[in-house]
């Protein structure tokens, strides 16, 4: 079965080109130059003519059906990764959880048991640990050499649920260190948070907004610190600080990435398009729907500005989307009268590679950042690449074909996440995703649906290409 993209712009992380893309089977075989002239007669044909075709997305961050505060993430592995395909992204890599107490082999044979037979698209694990012990340490090895499991997610968050202190984050990067693995880090001070949210109950002030007040940004910048002291200690241990909210934060980061640091972050559109003060003029229980961790930030600091400037630096390497949503009846609600049981979470893996393009025709950030920070990191930092993240010969045929002068209007009406709102209800975007190709299947074409759950395959991922 052979697929020609033709005449497309494809966009890459170094450039554009004009160029006729031939799929056979589930590869890209070549990247044809239109104006030399083939007489290739494909089994089908996609017209990319004035549109930009690009890699397709891979988020690396996303929690489907992830247990938190007593319920668990709305949607699954089929409705999340079918919304994922809608959205132009082809690729998650989901967290894996070892519960506390539990063996961290058991945690990933569960996870394996949700998505087994039921993604859309492509999928990798990163592995939660629960606990830092001799065993957990000894299963880091193992799930580097035989699972494909190649990146570990710790919480300075969270005490009692996921948490981890600073005598196990050190364990564990030292371990990472030695088997080449990459600590991910939930960079909030916990325990002080902790206190903050007791007392804030104690004074009555129970609504979804105090969520985010007493999260505040000094408490992730000493946080990130910590965590990137930490690393130093452990000889370097490459760290990747995940949904990073706070200008703070992100100057830690600059200045260890300045230094020569083994140093990366992401950030998530949350934190470039919300803010505080959305949440703050929704009434009622309604900021509910922005109760995520880390928390919006005011738009009277300089957040967002601050986290599209680290996007064009490469202080922020990737945007991913932390996608971990609840529905407002019967889960969100569970906080009614006391914010902090509000189950953490934005949904929003389906309008990622639209609302960072709008970053494009904003001035942000340039195409090739665009693709870069969308989908050419993520699979270098995550040991997917090259099979992913490019439009090259040898490559998987993950591929969209981008319409710059479509329009896309973001709604609970039209999204396909299993979600009864929208974090962005009502957002405009200049630029809609029309074709969406995943290993030579057209999964999504012309506002109509052709995946099937169960044909996205794991993908054992390699060392990240990004370690020195
Ligand atoms: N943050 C969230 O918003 N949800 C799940 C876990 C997390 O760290
Ligand atoms: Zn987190
Ligand atoms: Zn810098
Ligand atoms: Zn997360």
């Amino acid at each position: 079965m052979s697929l020609l993209v033709k005449g497309g712009t494809v966009v890459g992380p170094t450039g554009t080109q004009v160029a006729d893309v031939l799929v056979e089977g589930e590869k890209i075989v070549a990247l044809l130059d239109p104006s030399f002239g083939h007489s290739i007669t494909p089994d089908q044909m996609i017209d990319a003519a004035g549109k930009y075709v690009i890699p397709g997305g891979i988020d690396a961050h996303t929690h489907m059906e992830l247990p938190f505060g007593g319920t668990a993430a709305s949607d699954t592995f089929d409705t999340g990764t079918r919304a994922a395909a809608w959205g132009g992204t082809t690729t998650i890599i989901d967290f894996a959880v070892q519960r506390t107490g539990e063996v961290v082999q058991d945690g990933l044979a569960a996870w394996h048991a949700k998505a087994d037979g039921n993604c859309h698209i492509d999928y990798a694990f990163h592995m939660i640990l629960g606990g830092v012990d001799d065993d957990s340490l000894k299963a880091m090895d193992q799930l580097v050499s035989d699972e494909g499991v190649t990146s570990f997610k710790l919480f300075m968050a969270y005490p009692g649920v996921f948490y981890s202190d600073d005598g196990q984050i050190l364990r564990a990067m030292q371990t990472a260190r030695e088997n080449g693995a990459m600590v991910m880090m939930h960079a909030e001070n916990g325990i002080a948070i902790d206190v903050l949210v007791q007392q804030a109950i104690a004074r009555g002030e129970t609504d979804p907004i105090y969520h985010g007040i007493t999260r505040p940004a000094a408490l992730e910048a000493e946080a990130t610190n910590r965590a990137i002291a930490l690393a130093e200690v452990a000889r370097d241990c490459p760290l990747y600080i995940v949904h990073l909210s706070a200008s703070q934060a992100l100057e830690h980061v600059a200045q260890a990435r300045d230094a020569g640091r083994n140093v990366f972050a992401e950030t998530c559109p949350q934190y470039l398009y919300l803010t505080l003060e959305d949440q703050l003029g929704a009434p009622g229980f309604e900021g509910a729907k922005w109760v995520c961790s880390t928390p919006l930030r005011s738009k009277h600091e300089s957040h967002a500005k601050d986290l599209w400037k680290g996007l064009r630096s490469n202080d922020l390497a990737i945007v991913s989307t932390d996608h971990c949503p609840f529905c407002m009846k019967d889960q969100k609600e569970l906080g009614l009268g006391d914010f902090s049981k509000i189950p953490n979470g934005i949904g929003g893996v389906e309008h990622r590679v639209d609302l960072i393009y709008q970053g494009v025709v904003d001035g942000q950030l340039s195409l090739e950042r665009w693709v870069e920070t969308i989908a050419t990191t993520p699979a270098r930092m995550f040991g997917l690449y090259p099979r992913k993240g490019i439009v090259a010969p040898g490559s998987d045929a993950d591929l969209v074909v981008y319409d710059p002068n479509a329009t896309t209007r973001i709604s609970v009406d039209t999204h396909h996440m299993n979600m009864d709102y929208s974090a962005y209800e009502g957002v405009e975007i200049k630029g809609r995703v029309g074709t969406v190709i995943s290993r030579g299947e057209v999964i999504v074409a012309d506002g109509n649906y052709h995946g099937r759950k169960g044909r996205g395959k794991f993908l054992e991922r390699g060392l990240s290409s990004y370690l020195v």
